[in-house]
């Protein structure tokens, strides 16, 4: 699958207590749904609904109860806009594309069998252990590298297996220092390079308000557009943002200030 002309905006609805930045906010259906059509008006190309946070420390929650979270709001927005799935659930991830999804995001890069099998599309992101012990010392010794030829081994495999919309994604803040986040968005380029399009998570994230002086979550905006910006002009082809209608003004003018989206390889 070749990359959009302009980048796309992932609009995020976590359904959930506990998310890191948003948790709670979305958890009546009704709030959830309203929000997720907010997003979608503010020209979100993709709204993520997720039932389970994936933060650092977050307790896993069981099968049922993620379910019970997040279908009806499936069901109820994919008549209008583009739904995906953040499971790392075979089970929810099926149940979602039942109820409407039609692209799997996967934090665990392993659900490309569930894809595959239905005809939608599927994220696979990098992440380094999980999300109760992730960021207690994560370690690489090249860790733009070792993300990439992961990504790379796992994006390869599943179109061998027949899934035809494969994108891939850095995981920024999976089991990664801020310096690791930092290295992974310095040297996005060599990602695009192989081919894949690329999605990326800065928003509200923790190491931007590690580098801009301990911001909370609620005041990291001007973070996320910093690092979104900087992540579609270097070829990102989607960017997931709990601030949509500023994102996709940032996506509208990266698009129009860099022009045409380079091909893998190419220099500007
Ligand atoms: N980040 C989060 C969740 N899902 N999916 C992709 N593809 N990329 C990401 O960077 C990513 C993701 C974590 O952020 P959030 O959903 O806002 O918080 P929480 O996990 O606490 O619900």
């Amino acid at each position: 699958m070749s990359a959009p002309a302009l980048p796309l905006v992932m609009g995020i609805l976590n359904v959930t207590p506990d998310s890191f930045s948003d948790g709670g906010r979305w958890l009546d259906p009704e709030a959830a749904i309203a929000h997720g059509l907010a997003m979608a008006a503010a020209g979100a190309a993709v709204v993520d609904v997720g039932g389970e946070s994936t933060r650092p420390g977050a307790a896993p929650v069981d099968e049922a109860e993620e379910r019970r979270r997040v279908l009806p709001v499936v069901a109820a927005l994919s008549p209008s806009v583009r739904v995906s799935i953040d499971t790392t659930k075979p089970g929810v991830a099926q149940a979602a594309i039942e109820a409407g999804a039609t692209l799997v995001n996967d934090v665990s890069a392993s659900l490309a069998p569930v894809a595959g099998a239905a005809g939608v599309g599927w994220v696979a992101m990098h992440r380094r252990g999980l999300p109760p012990t992730m960021q207690d010392d994560p370690c690489y010794t090249d860790v733009v590298a070792e993300v990439r030829a992961f990504l790379v081994g796992r994006a390869e495999a599943a179109s061998a297996a027949g899934v035809e919309e494969v994108w891939v994604d850095p995981g920024i803040g999976f089991g990664k220092t801020a310096a690791h986040n930092l290295s992974l968005l310095r040297q996005l380029r060599t990602l695009v390079d192989c081919g894949w399009p690329v999605v990326v998570g800065t928003s509200r994230k923790a190491f931007l308000g590690a580098v801009a002086g301990g911001a909370p979550p609620d005041d990291r905006l001007a973070g996320s557009l910093a690092t979104a910006v900087h992540a579609m002009a270097q070829g990102a082809a989607m960017v997931r943002a709990h601030d949509v209608a500023a994102t996709v003004q940032a996506a509208r003018l990266v698009a129009a200030a860099c022009g045409p989206r380079l091909a893998p390889g190419e220099q500007r």
